[in-house]
This record gives C-alpha cells, structure tokens and sequence, in this order.
C-alpha cells in the first residue's frame, strides 16, 4: 500500500512511471532532465528517515545520484536557474509538493534522487521512479514520485498543498532541531502527531 497524505494517498499511479524530470521556474530554459539524470554516477547510502508524525525507520538503504552532482552538472548547465533562486520546490506525480532551500540541499552530501532502495528500483509505494532522500529533513520534505523541480526567487510562487500550510510546512524542516511545524511549540504538536503514527506505520 502506498502511504500518502491528505488527497494524495487516493491519486491512481502506474506501477513504473517513466523517468522523466522536468525543471521550472526562475531558469533560462524549462527541460526535461530525466535522461541526463539517468547517466550521472550512483552511490548507495545508509540512511535514517524520520517522518514528522514521530516515527523514524533506521538504516535505510538508498541507492541514487548525488543532488550536488545533479544541480551543478545537469541543472546550471542544461536550466540556468537564476542565481538567486534558493527555493527548490518538488512536485510529485500524485500532486503533492514541497520546499526546500538549495542551500539545504547543497549542504550534505547524502542529499539524494534516489532511484532504488534495498538494491530494487523504487517500487510505487515508496516513490517510483525517483524521490528526494534528505535524512537530515523530515519525512515530508522527502518527495516521491518526482516529475518536476521548480527553481524560485520568492516563495510567492509556492503553496504547501495542504491544510493549515504556513503552520505544517516548516520553511527548513530539520530533524535535529525539530523544525516540525512554524509557530507551535513541540511539547503541543508531538502528541498530536502520534496519533497518526499507527495508521501511517501500517502503510510505510
Ligand atoms: N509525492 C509524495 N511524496 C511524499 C508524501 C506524499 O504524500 N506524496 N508523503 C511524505 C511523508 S509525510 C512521508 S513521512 C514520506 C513517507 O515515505 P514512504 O512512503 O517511503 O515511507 O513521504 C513523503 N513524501
Ligand atoms: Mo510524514
């Protein structure tokens, strides 16, 4: 079962989407990178994932390219986005989307788009054909299923898809420093969270 959340977990998604990666935004050229991501060197990582709900799977092994590798050898040169385009949303084929900062995203090198976890491409369930793996980032800054990175100025031109959005959608997202949600204190929003945790373990 796929896990997905509000009105995206419902969206019908073919078993084996093709690769195919488009970039938009503040950029010279809107492309289809998938073929050029296909080609880029792969490197398998272990990796903790912590969904913001409170639940954490350890050890995960994810199989993907670099993002670094991605933005440097594919984006600047295939898009130009414009330098000062820091806001790096993922739209995922279910609809759903998410921000990060590029600065986020170049800071680490076990920041992925992952195309296979546990050694078998990434079935459906878990993001097919390719997703965003920042471990240092709650689970839901970690895209699924992405066929479009749009490359932004301002966060005008983005909208977390969900209810109560500057509230939910922290800007960062940081695991460490339980960047879960602006504005409310975690001593409120724990309890909440857990008790969607047994419904969403069930499907993760
Ligand atoms: N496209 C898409 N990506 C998504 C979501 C979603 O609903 N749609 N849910 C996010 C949340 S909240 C979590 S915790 C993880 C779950 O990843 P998993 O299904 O591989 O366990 O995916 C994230 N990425
Ligand atoms: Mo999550």
């Amino acid at each position: 079962m796929r896990f997905g959340l509000g009105r995206f977990k419902n969206r019908k998604l073919p078993a084996a989407p093709p690769l195919q990666v488009r970039l938009r935004g503040d950029v010279a050229a809107e492309v289809d990178a998938g073929p050029q991501i296909a080609t880029l060197p792969k490197v398998e990582q272990i990796s903790d994932f912590h969904c913001v709900t409170t639940w954490s799977r350890l050890g995960v092994r994810w199989t993907g390219v670099r993002f670094a590798d991605f933005y440097h050898t594919i984006a600047i040169p295939m898009a130009e986005p414009d330098p000062q385009a820091r806001l790096v949303v993922f739209h995922g084929l279910d609809g759903y989307r998410c921000a990060m900062n590029l600065d986020d995203l170049l800071a680490s090198d076990d920041v992925l788009l992952a195309t296979a976890l546990d050694g078998a491409p990434l079935g459906v369930e878990h993001g097919a054909p390719l997703r965003l793996i920042a471990p240092a980032h709650y689970g839901y800054k970690n895209v699924k299923h992405v066929v479009r990175i749009e490359f932004l100025k301002s966060r005008r031109g983005y909208r977390f898809p969900l209810p109560y959005p500057s509230l939910m959608d922290h800007p960062r997202g940081r695991v460490a420093l339980e960047e879960r949600a602006r504005f409310l204190p975690n001593w409120l929003i724990r309890p909440i969270y857990k008790l969607f945790v047994p419904k969403a373990v069930r499907k993760s």
